[in-house]
């Protein structure tokens, strides 16, 4: 095997003096940086799935929401779940390694972490719509044919339908059986638990829904054949942005990132007053919703929104179906989060919210500590996940009543509605729109649930970005010492003022968020502590 990987790995050089980082997206940068990293990825996905006895493992290849000459690479594990941490790591290690010393590193860690070379190894992989795409997968291929892994091409993929399919694949035959392996599959079990949740129901208006140019769009094309119309107790849905074949416009005024950091609707976007809109990002494991209010224009339904509407939608239903006392259920955010909304799950709600660092890992992770744990981050990137128990209560807890039986069945199909692998944004509009339909809302009601505080986050160039230390879910500044005393001085100032700053995990810069009472003391707040980092 040695002589494969090395003759595969010539093939596919590393450019030198070039630093890869597996950061909290996988590895991310311009497509032509690339090649040597999807092959090592390859090597990486080969031995994690000998250490797991031959599970399979996913490659998805994207940029998500980066500009069109970006690419990207990230490991599924085999629950669908994102790469394990120390295997971060070890990614790392193997893309930095120089060409001569690959097959060394690779052997290194197959002896450090004890992997027979003998145990199988699968991969299954994906890819988005960027034209750096098809090149890419052939390096990963070198990879795969050299460590005599087997694989399955899904061609074109949203991230969310590969981290499904990884765990299908994984669970197929079990009693713990994900789905179908196969993206109909997917549709169908979406199609099917859509209808059961609706039981009928038909959201107001038509969903004009963004697909940022990306992959979302023709894997929503074919979803809408497997989810009923309006009129047959379901969801009309126009579709825009879903060009993808001018590969310029991926993620160009449009999508997710677009319409959240921006603050406005995509120039292309034709809705009307009050419409419900929603936007993915370039791999659609993003959505924010959003609608044009004619007394305050465009309003925004972010992550934050969706996971508050889910909690007290999944919160009702629990105390409905009399499991209320049974089931732990609670939202985890980012700092991020405004803090209305989490005031809001607190006090209005009644339910713990829990915070973590930025990035889906940590918050999927302290989700299942819940028997029903609601996460999201603000920028629309969630879902929800249940615990054996909850989804036990949910198909043996005899009914007492029609009310309760018609709660436990809304319950159940939701657990299969909602993709518990992974943020997807097919999936949690499917779930938005079931939800809105339940309550008979537009996005207006939606909306006035609570009111955000005004808020700002600035990006800061600085000329070292590791100097920047954390601690407190990324609240508080270790280091540079005194930073944090200075902000804190700062905050004080402010009514209803929060702030703080954290390196980024995807770019070369610090972020800076700030909040206050109005407008113009968020704004003035932002621009202070960012001129304190700086
Ligand atoms: P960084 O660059 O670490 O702030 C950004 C987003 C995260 C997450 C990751 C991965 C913000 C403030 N940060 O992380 O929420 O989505 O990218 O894509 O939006
Ligand atoms: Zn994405």
């Amino acid at each position: 095997m040695d002589s494969k990987i090395l003759a595969a790995s010539s093939k596919h050089p590393k450019p030198v003096d070039h630093l890869f980082q597996y950061g909290t997206a996988g590895f991310r940068m311009k497509a032509t940086l690339l090649d040597s990293v999807v092959f090592r990825v390859g090597l990486v996905a080969a031995l994690r799935s000998r250490k797991l006895g031959g599970q399979t493992i996913g490659v998805m290849i994207t940029a998500s929401h980066n500009p069109p000459e970006d690419n990207g690479v990230k490991l599924v594990d085999p629950m669908g779940e994102m790469l394990e941490n120390s295997w971060e790591a070890y990614s790392t290690e193997l893309a930095n390694a120089k060409d001569e010393d690959v097959v060394k590193v690779y052997r290194s860690l197959e002896e450090k972490l004890k992997i027979n070379p003998d145990t199988a190894s699968r991969v299954i992989y994906a890819r988005d719509t960027r034209p750096s795409g098809p090149k890419l997968v052939q390096a990963l291929l070198d990879a795969l044919n050299a460590t005599g892994t087997e694989y399955t091409d899904y061609k074109l993929l949203t991230t969310p339908q590969l981290h499904y399919l990884t765990r299908c694949t994984n669970t197929e035959g079990t009693p713990q059986s994900y789905g179908e392996v196969s993206e109909k599959g997917y549709y169908e079990k979406l199609g099917k638990a859509f209808k059961r949740a609706m039981k009928g129901r038909k959201t107001v208006g038509s969903l004009t829904v963004d697909c940022a140019n990306g992959v979302g769009g023709p894997k929503l094309a074919e979803l809408v054949k497997y989810i009923p119309a309006g009129s047959d107790g379901g969801v009309d849905i126009k579709i825009i942005n879903d060009d993808v074949l001018k590969a310029e416009v991926l993620n160009h005024e449009c999508g997710a990132d677009y319409v959240k950091t921006k603050q406005r609707a995509p120039p292309t976007s034709k809705a009307g007053n009050n419409e419900r809109c929603c936007s993915y990002d370039g791999d659609a494991d993003r959505i924010i919703y959003y609608f044009n209010d004619p007394e305050h224009g465009f309003r925004l339904l972010d992550g934050d929104r969706i996971a508050t509407l889910a909690a007290s939608f999944i919160g009702d239903l629990a105390r409905e179906a009399g499991l209320a006392s049974e089931l732990k259920i609670g939202v985890v955010q980012t700092a991020y989060a405004n803090g209305a909304s989490t005031k809001y799950v607190e006090k209005t709600l009644g339910l713990p919210v829990v915070c973590t660092p930025t990035g889906v890992k940590w918050l999927h992770h302290a989700a299942t500590k819940f028997d029903v744990g609601v996460y999201f981050e603000a920028n629309g990137h969630g879902t929800v996940v249940f615990s054996q128990q909850a989804l036990k209560a949910f198909s043996t807890k005899e009914p007492e009543s029609p009310a309760q039986a018609s709660a436990l069945e809304t319950l159940r199909a939701l657990t299969d509605l909602i993709n518990q692998t992974v943020g997807d944004a097919l999936s949690d509009m499917l779930l938005v729109e079931t939800i809105l339909a339940h309550k008979s809302w537009t996005p207006k009601e939606w909306d006035l649930t609570y009111t955000d505080l005004p808020n700002r986050l600035v990006r800061v160039e600085v000329a070292n970005r590791n100097i920047f230390k954390t601690t407190n879910a990324e609240r508080t500044l270790v280091e540079p010492q005194g930073t944090q005393d200075r902000i804190d001085q700062l905050v004080s100032k402010f009514k209803d003022g929060r702030s703080f700053a954290r390196a980024s995990g995807t770019e070369d810069a610090v972020r800076v968020y700030a909040e206050a009472a109005t407008r113009s003391e968020a704004d003035d707040l932002a621009s202070k502590i960012a001129a304190l980092v700086k």
